[in-house]
């Protein structure tokens, strides 16, 4: 039996570069040696305020481009997270097994309550407790993540030993699995700050994958670097031009270190331009595939429905055992 991976995306816009390349494009690359399950994550996007006809569409629209950017639904199963109840019956559950002390240390929960201050919803607070559900549903052995969900992983850990260990071996403990490079691509402004595809303050900030190419290349000769004219890969004292550099080589598969010799000797325009032109190479296969399967509702309608009900009957199973094993009346 192969492996289980989960894992998942809000639909609280559309895929940007920081998505692709710290968490989709590995996925793709383990559709054939593991039992695949991933999920456009549409309740925890509801944990900040949606525009209901705009959220509609971008789930689907969420759905469509990960199929474009290389997620097979004859191999991967590829749903809503709404289309399968059990998340939310056992992330209730999983609420009575985690601490308020535990979602108190959240960092994504004190930076989203500055964010969000005027919608402090209980859901944001209990965003990773429907996390856990989320994997330990599957039995997850694996979860590819970029490094912001890091402690997310790290409660669910947490959550399913402490579970574990109340009523037998009821979940797979999962591991985080990090990307070495790429886990955290940073805004192009504001290199103090993880790139977003949310983020409303500055679109300069982000790239999308569905952004015209001129955009792109705008975004990206705009990028903020510093003073010293030096191409070198330094996150603490160079975070502008480390960003680019890893955005490049994690487009181009190398390593950072090759990147730096590519680069020598050359300006940080000659960079910029060749960042810019590698997204534009790596999207425009995406794009076109999107383009495609977005007017093609029968098809997505198609895959939804038998992928959610894949989903649906592996969620079942566990949840049955989890009914089971804490006295809960079934008929
Ligand atoms: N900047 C990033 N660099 C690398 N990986 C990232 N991920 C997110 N941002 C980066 C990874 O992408 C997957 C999907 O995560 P998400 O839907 O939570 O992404 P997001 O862009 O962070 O979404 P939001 O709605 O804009 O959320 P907030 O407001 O929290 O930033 C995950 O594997 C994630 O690690």
């Amino acid at each position: 039996m192969k492996k289980v991976i989960f894992s998942g995306v809000q639909s609280t816009g559309t895929l940007m570069i920081g998505n692709y390349i710290g968490a989709v494009k590995n996925w793709a690359r383990m559709q054939d040696e593991y039992d695949c399950i991933y999920c456009v994550v549409d309740y925890h996007a509801l944990t900040v305020r949606q525009e209901p006809a705009a959220f509609k569409e971008n789930a689907r629209s969420m759905f469509a481009l990960l199929i474009a950017a290389g997620l097979d639904p004859d191999k991967n199963t590829l749903y809503f997270q709404s289309q399968v109840s059990a998340h939310a019956e056992l992330a209730w559950i999983l609420n009575c097994f985690t601490y308020a002390g535990e979602l108190n240390r959240m960092t994504q929960y004190k930076e989203k309550s500055q964010r969000h201050a005027d919608n402090i919803n209980a859901g944001l607070y209990t965003y990773p407790v429907l996390m856990a559900a989320d994997i330990l549903l599957y039995q997850a052995s694996l979860v590819p993540v970029g490094e912001d969900q890091k402690q997310h992983l790290e409660l669910c850990r947490d959550v399913a030993l402490r579970f574990n260990n109340i009523y037998g071996n009821v979940f797979t403990v999962p591991e985080a699995h990090i990307p070495q490079m790429g886990a955290r691509i940073m805004s192009l402004q504001d290199t103090d700050k993880k790139m977003s595809k949310s983020e409303t303050e500055n679109p300069n900030n982000v790239i999308f994958l569905l952004d015209p190419p001129e955009t792109i290349m705008k975004k990206c000769k705009r990028a903020v670097t510093d003073s010293d004219g030096l191409i070198k890969f330094d996150t603490a004292n160079k975070p502008g031009i480390s960003n680019l550099l890893t955005i490049y080589a994690c487009l181009k598969d190398i390593s950072t270190d090759e990147c730096e010799k590519q680069f020598a000797g050359m300006g940080y325009g000659a960079l910029k331009t060749a960042v810019g032109e590698a997204v534009c190479e790596t999207v425009a296969p995406i794009k076109k595939k999107y383009d495609m399967l977005i007017s093609d509702a029968a098809y997505l309608d198609e895959i939804c429905i038998k992928n959610g009900n894949r989903a649906a009957k592996a969620a079942a199973e566990t949840l049955d055992r989890v009914k089971a094993a804490v006295g809960i009346n079934t008929f």
